[in-house]
């Protein structure tokens, strides 16, 4: 496996240039992008959720390190692309109420974008009644939810329950994730799917689209 350190050292130091340019160099060196987001900048993110809880970094440290990390992906986005474009799906993604997290969903984002998904963006923090509007508005078919932090999945729930309230339940497809997001809870709370990553994300919801 190739040498991911200075790209991980470089991402937790919050230098944005520092990392494009090293991303960059890998990508010119012929690594793939699959593997320079998952064995450096993924596994660089894990280390600093792990500082993070042992009070070795702090908010503002870890938002350098998240924009850094946001625009070293959009240096992958082109190529993190899929060949199959074939499918047709309208997603409505969102990060829920009370949660601010958004690198795991913008991923999500990227991939079902480039796998030919029309994708509304409802961005972070967003209440159960926005996605149920989105989804009216718009004619969504998926509904995409990203939570981060154990005390906002709830409100994953809220939101199903106010999509089967409107009478959308049978329009559209709920598909959940984040780090402490499990298939059990999937089905507790009545999703039709998890997904554990953004490539995940990708091929249940070409799946459940048929
Ligand atoms: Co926060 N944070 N954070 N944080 N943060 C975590 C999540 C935490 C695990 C860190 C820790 O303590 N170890 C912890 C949560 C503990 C818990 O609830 N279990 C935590 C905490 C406690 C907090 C605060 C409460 C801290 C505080 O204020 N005291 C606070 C809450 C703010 C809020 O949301 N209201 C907070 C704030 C922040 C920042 C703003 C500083 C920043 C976010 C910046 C941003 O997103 N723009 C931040 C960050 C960066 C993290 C960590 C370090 C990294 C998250 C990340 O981007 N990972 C995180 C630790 C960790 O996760 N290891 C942590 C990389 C990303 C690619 O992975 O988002 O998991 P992830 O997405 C994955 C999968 O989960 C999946 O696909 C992606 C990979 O392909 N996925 C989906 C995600 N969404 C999906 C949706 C799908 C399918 C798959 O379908 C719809």
């Amino acid at each position: 496996m190739a040498d991911f350190t200075q790209i991980i050292e470089t991402l937790i130091a919050g230098d944005s240039g520092a990392l494009e340019g090293l991303v960059k160099k890998a990508l010119d060196d012929k690594l793939a992008a699959k593997e320079v987001l998952n064995d450096g900048l993924i596994k660089g993110m894990d280390i600093i959720g792990e500082k993070m809880q042992s009070g070795d970094m702090f908010i503002p440290e870890v938002l350098r390190s998240a924009n850094a990390m946001s625009s070293a992906l959009e240096l992958l986005r082109p190529l993190l692309s899929d060949e199959d474009m074939s499918v047709s799906g309208k997603v409505v993604i969102g990060t829920v109420k009370g949660d601010l997290h958004d690198i795991g969903k913008n991923l999500v984002k990227m991939m079902l974008e480039t796998a030919g998904f029309e994708v509304i963006d409802l961005g972070v923090d967003v209440e159960p009644k926005s996605f149920v509007d989105a989804v009216k508005e718009n004619k969504m078919n998926v509904l995409a939810l990203s939570a981060l932090l154990t005390t906002t999945m709830p409100v994953m729930k809220q939101t199903v329950d106010a999509i089967t309230e409107a009478g959308l339940r049978n329009d559209v497809k709920i598909l959940v994730g984040g780090a402490p997001v499990t298939p059990q809870y999937a089905d507790q709370i009545g999703a039709d799917g998890y997904a554990a990553d953004a490539g995940s994300a990708t091929l249940l919801l070409k799946k459940l689209m048929g």
